[in-house]
């Protein structure tokens, strides 16, 4: 399950948890000029929402538009929904090109995912990533006191703490990176890779999902930083430089598994199953649930599919994959050609294999409702899980704490981090 940070301040009662992510946790959408407010979706905002909503507290993000100011009211409203505060922070679209777009996606997100040839190391990247990163601290300092716990969340947000040293602001801080970390000989490849490691050590605490991430940070430590003096092993370490500390450790983040396993037996789900089984009868249902990304390995994912169907012609009519596909970065051309190729796949194969009554492949590209996700959870047989890369990867778990007839069956690749707890 989730790790937290531990309340350390002598008075606990003003000391608030703070989240601070690239994006808050919502959707915000303009309806007649009014804006309205939606959950948002994804790994980050499924594992802490809850964590949050349980204790209070404050979410601090971008909101997704440069109108930072025509959002605070309706973000105090949606907080009273939420159970925590939501600060914006203001990004300008230039800023959000260089440091979201560019630095992030284009820089550290292949990189960390094993995935060097996609990296473009524009050099006004690291600059945006930077000015952004300090915009984060100048809002932390702004709407937090010393008292409170500074929670910092994934790859766009390593230098914060740095950061706030800059403005001389001082917080508890902890930073928890959701992707993996890579190995020595990877990481040596970014060009600003001193700059990197040492702004993640100006965080108090850091958390990795697995232990092989931890290892990878502490080798890339040890390769890069001078003077530095590291002890423990296994999957907690300490980090000492002349001026600071710095406590790593291996935190696999997890779901509020009792939620899943109860809504799984709503009456609406279970509904949504019976007509599913309907349409499909004596039908073996294979699972697929992925954010558009490259990293999750759907393109090889279809080829396998149609290689088995090729192999052994006693599955044709008598399986059928439903693969989910969650639109994501759609304004980025190299994941509008993932979602070509996909698609193009997918057709090849309906094209191949379709017979009357029995279609191959549903694909479904969009964002589901959770009663469908969970009725689709329910329904499979197996789940495919095939990333070439995750960090963790939230719907192997979710999967498993659906199977509310204990008869699934999760194929989960070795690449997934959630395969290091799930062996
Ligand atoms: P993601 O890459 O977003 O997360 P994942 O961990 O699989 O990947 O989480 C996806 C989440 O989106 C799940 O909670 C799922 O329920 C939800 N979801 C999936 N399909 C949906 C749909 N159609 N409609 C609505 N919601 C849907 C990043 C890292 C992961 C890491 C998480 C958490 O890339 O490796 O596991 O953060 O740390």
């Amino acid at each position: 399950m989730i790790a937290g940070p531990t309340e350390t301040a002598t008075n606990a009662e003003v000391s608030r948890l703070v989240v601070v992510s690239n994006r808050l946790p919502v959707v915000l959408s303009r309806n007649n000029g009014e804006w309205v407010v939606k959950p948002g979706a994804g790994g980050l905002v499924t594992a802490l929402a809850p964590v949050l909503r349980d204790r209070g507290g404050t979410w601090i993000g971008w909101p997704g538009t440069s109108e930072t100011e025509s959002v605070s009211d309706a973000l105090t409203e949606a907080a009273t929904d939420t159970g925590y505060t939501l600060e914006p922070v203001p990004l300008s679209d230039d800023l959000i090109n260089g440091y979201y777009h560019g630095f992030s996606n284009e820089v550290i997100w292949p990189l960390f995912h094993d995935f060097p040839e996609r990296a473009n190391y524009q050099p006004s990247y690291w600059k945006a990533y930077q000015d952004a990163n300090r915009t984060f601290a100048t809002c932390i300092s702004e709407s937090t006191s010393p008292r409170d716990y500074v929670w910092v969340h994934d790859y766009h947000l390593m230098d914060v703490a740095a950061q706030l040293r800059t403005i001389d602001v001082r917080r508890r801080t902890g930073f928890f990176l959701h992707i993996p970390f890579p190995s020595v000989d990877l990481f040596m490849r970014l060009p600003w890779r001193f700059q990197v490691l040492s702004a993640l050590l100006e965080f108090d605490m850091l958390g990795f999902q697995t232990a092989r991430d931890t290892r990878n940070f502490i080798h890339c430590v040890r390769t890069v930083i001078d003077g530095v003096r590291v002890s423990g092993r296994n999957a907690s370490f300490t980090v000492d430089l002349p001026d600071r500390r710095t406590s790593v450790g291996t935190f696999p983040i997890g779901i509020d598994a009792r939620y899943f396993e109860q809504t799984a037996r709503d009456s609406e789900v279970e509904q949504e199953v019976r007509m599913s089984h309907d349409r499909l009868p004596n039908i073996k249902v294979i699972l697929g649930v992925d954010r558009l990304d490259y990293s999750k390995g759907l393109p090889e994912r279809i080829v396998a599919y149609q290689d088995a169907l090729r192999r052994y012609p006693e599955l044709q009519g008598n399986v059928t994959f439903i693969q989910v596909v969650v639109p994501s970065r759609e304004d980025v051309p190299e994941y509008q050609a993932q979602r070509d190729a996909i698609e193009r796949l997918v057709s090849q194969v309906n094209g191949e294999f379709t017979q009357p009554g029995w279609v191959p492949i549903h694909y479904l590209y969009r964002s589901l409702s959770r009663t469908e996700l969970f009725a689709y959870y329910r329904l499979a047989e197996i789940c495919l899980i095939t990333p070439l890369k995750d960090g963790m990867n939230l719907v192997s778990k979710e999967y498993c704490a659906c199977n509310i007839d204990g008869d699934g069956v999760l194929i989960l690749s070795e690449f997934a981090g959630s395969a290091a707890q799930m062996h």
